[in-house]
This record gives C-alpha cells, sequence and structure tokens, in this order.
C-alpha cells in the first residue's frame, strides 16, 4: 500500500472524536497488516493520553465496513461478559474510539479506512517469549477469549478474508503461484517448493475432518500470536486480546496451532541463522496447559488430542503463505528488506521439521492433560 503522508494523517486525527491537543504521532507496534500510530494528546489537566489509530489494509481486507461491523459486535459481547465477572472493561477488550460522525471507522478522502482504540496503558505486547510465564498467560487468555466467545452468535460474523485457514485451498493458490512465477523467483527456492508438494496431506488434513463433522466450527480468533495480546506489566496476565480483524468462524485447534507456532519458536519469525530455530517442547507444554484451562471444559478430547497437528498444519501454511508471497513478489505481507518473506518462510519450515522429529514427545505431552480434562 502507498505510504501515508503527514497530510493524510492530519486529515483522519480531525475527524475522530478525540479530547486534547495532539502533541506526538508516530508509527508504532511490529504487525504486518495494518498501519498503526501511536497517538498522545495533552488534556485540559496537562494530562497525556495515548491512541492507537490504525488504516486498515484495504488490500487484506476487501470489505472494512463490514470487519469493524465485526469488531464492535465481538467487543460488546465481550464488554458485557467483562462487566458480569467484575473485570475492567476499559483495560480487558479493546475500546472503539467512534469517528466525528459516529461511525466506528472514519473513510479519508483517499478512499482509505481508519479506525483507532483506547490505548492499553501499564501492558506489553512482546514479539518474543521473554518470561516463559507471560507465554503461559498468554495461553490462558486466548482460552478464556475462546470460552467467551463461545455463545456469539456466529451466522452474524462477516467472513473478513474468505478461506483464511483453508490450508487445502491456500495449496492451491500456492501451486498457481509456483506456475505463474510472476516475479521471476520460482528458480531460486525449488528446495522450498519441493518442501511444500511433499506435504500435500499436511494442507489438507482439517478439511476432511471439518466435512466429516469430527471436529467442530467455533468462533476463533484466528492471528494468536503473541504480540497480539497485551501482557500486563505489573501482575503479568495476559489482560487483552487484540488485533481482532480475523475473528471468524475457524477452528481452536488452529488457535493453539498459530501461538505455538510463533511463541513456542527459539528464534524470531525472521531469523536467518536458521540454526537457532527449533520449537521448544517446554513452551508448547506450558501453552497446552494454559490454554486447555482457559477454554474451560469447551474442548472436547478430539480436539485436544489433535493440538500438535493444529501446530503443524498452522506452522505449515504460514510458511507456505510467505512463499507464495515472495513468488507473487511480496504485495501481501509488510517487509523491511529483501528476501524478507523467504527468510520468514524458512524459519516456519525448520519449525515444521522440528515438530515431525518431535511428533511423539508433542502427542505424550497433549496426551497427558487430555487425561486430566473432564472433555468428552
Ligand atoms: P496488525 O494487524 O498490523 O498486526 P495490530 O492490531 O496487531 O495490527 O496492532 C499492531 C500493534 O499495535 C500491536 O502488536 C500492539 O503492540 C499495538 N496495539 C494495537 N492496539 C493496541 C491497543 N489498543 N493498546 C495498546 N497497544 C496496541
Ligand atoms: C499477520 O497482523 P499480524 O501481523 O498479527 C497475518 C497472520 C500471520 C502473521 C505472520 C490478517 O498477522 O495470518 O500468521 O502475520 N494476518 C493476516 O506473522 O493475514
Ligand atoms: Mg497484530
Amino acid at each position: 500500500m502507498v505510504q501515508v503522508t503527514k497530510e493524510q494523517r492530519a486529515e483522519v486525527i480531525k475527524n475522530f472524536r478525540y479530547a486534547g491537543v495532539l502533541v506526538d504521532a508516530r508509527p508504532y507496534g511490529s504487525g504486518h497488516i495494518n498501519d498503526t500510530y501511536l497517538l498522545t494528546f495533552e488534556t485540559a489537566g496537562g494530562k497525556h493520553v495515548k491512541i492507537i489509530l490504525q488504516r486498515m489494509n484495504k488490500t487484506v481486507f476487501a470489505n472494512p465496513v463490514e470487519l469493524m461491523e465485526n469488531i464492535t459486535g465481538v467487543t460488546s459481547h465481550l464488554r458485557k461478559k467483562i462487566v458480569e465477572n467484575g473485570g475492567d472493561p476499559e483495560r480487558e477488550t479493546l475500546n472503539v474510539i467512534p469517528a466525528e460522525d459516529g461511525k466506528p471507522y472514519y473513510k479519508d478522502s483517499l478512499g482509505d479506512y481508519w479506525r483507532s482504540y483506547k490505548f492499553i496503558t501499564d501492558a506489553t505486547s512482546y514479539d518474543k517469549v521473554e518470561k516463559s510465564e507471560h507465554f503461559y498467560q498468554s495461553a490462558v487468555a486466548f482460552g478464556n477469549f475462546q470460552r467467551l466467545l463461545a455463545d456469539y452468535p456466529a451466522e452474524t460474523l462477516h467472513e473478513t478474508i474468505k478461506g483464511f485457514h483453508d490450508t487445502k485451498a491456500r495449496f492451491e493458490v500456492f501451486k498457481a503461484a509456483v506456475d505463474k512465477d510472476a516475479a521471476g523467483r520460482a528458480a531460486y527456492v525449488k528446495d522450498e517448493i519441493q518442501f511444500v508438494l511433499d506435504r500435500e496431506e499436511t494442507a489438507n488434513y482439517f478439511s476432511g475432518l471439518l466435512s466429516r463433522g469430527e471436529i467442530p466450527l467455533r468462533v476463533t480468533h484466528n492471528d494468536t500470536k503473541l504480540n497480539n495480546i497485551m501482557i500486563d506489566d505489573n501482575t503479568g496476565k495476559g489482560i487483552c486480546v487484540i488485533d481482532l480483524d480475523t475473528v471468524m468462524p475457524g477452528l481452536a485447534v488452529n488457535d493453539f496451532g498459530d501461538s505455538i507456532r510463533f511463541g513456542a519458536s527459539t528464534a524470531a519469525e525472521d531469523e536467518t541463522e536458521l540454526d537457532k530455530v527449533s520449537c521448544s517442547m517446554e513452551l508448547f507444554e506450558l501453552y497446552a496447559k494454559g490454554y486447555i484451562e482457559g477454554c474451560g471444559g469447551k474442548l472436547t478430547k478430539k480436539e485436544i488430542q489433535l493440538m500438535p497437528m493444529g501446530a503443524k498444519v498452522m506452522t505449515f501454511e504460514c510458511g507456505m503463505r510467505f512463499l507464495t508471497d515472495y513468488l507473487q513478489g511480496d504485495t501481501y505481507f509488510k517487509i523491511h528488506r529483501e528476501n524478507h518473506n523467504l527468510d520468514r518462510c524458512r524459519t516456519q519450515f525448520k519449525l515444521v521439521e522440528d515438530m515431525e522429529r518431535k511428533w511423539y514427545t508433542m502427542e505424550g505431552i497433549i496426551e497427558k492433560y487430555n487425561c486430566l480434562t473432564q472433555a468428552v
């Protein structure tokens, strides 16, 4: 997407209901999709108030209005439950700040869509596990999120990205990208292409189970990276689940798996020294324990049993998506250096291989917790 100009940002800021005088505005966060800014306002009493402002990615999200309908629906539902449970709805869920016209977004004169949230203070979103306890707490929080949305009317949710975790369909898109070779890069990545082609069964695994009714479709987050959760700086608890763009009907095993892919890796998603990349079984176990606890008995035994497969499928899918984007000329994920998507793809495939090696260890860990649950 075209860079945001200062004039564009100024127009947008004027059109939201903010109190006070703007004293600072800067790019913020390390998401791969939206353009996020941190704004600071000084109010009449001299207090500094922080705000999140985001330009939604219109290449990725075809219908920002429907997307915001999902977010206002989900956050109102969460707010109600948080209040009922005696929690603090200002910090434990995202709070949308309306535009001047009362809508939950603003469409600027260039046709870009923007939205704004209250900034969650005294909390941090981590790109890497710094304390293993944080990872455990993020698992409890993502599990709670799943539980709190268990009675959300799924049929009212728009599918913000069609077939988002339809790994089978993504495999077909990948093959088409190889055939088209739009950026002329296929010859450089023969090994990576072969890695994907050798794993068609992995790509198809969940679609078969779903169509046979062996696992349920639930309201899920679908992008459960560690940096999509705010960890409270004082208590170390997962205080708020953020980045709700992809909340849609999906699989709980995929939510579990995506967290493992990102947070249980011993290295960053774009690490270039592949020797550093492996899937930590200690972190895998901690997350499994926290997620099962957080879901509070809502998961079936079959879903729990499939958790290692969720980890492998999500990691494989993500690697395949990075490689597809590399082949298509880096049009989807934001990149910050040459070959960035290829570097990301390689870490994911290294993790998949490591999970394949550690398969029985992962199954053993999950079996242990599955025996402890009351799930059916
Ligand atoms: P992307 O889809 O690009 O990943 P996110 O919605 O995850 O965008 O936002 C990017 C980053 O901005 C997050 O990782 C987090 O650090 C920060 N952020 C987003 N919303 C808030 C919020 N309400 N309060 C504090 N930080 C936030
Ligand atoms: C994107 O938005 P962000 O950075 O949290 C992507 C996820 C990928 C992830 C890989 C809407 O997540 O699906 O798993 O990058 N989000 C979207 O880091 O495509
Ligand atoms: Mg994010």
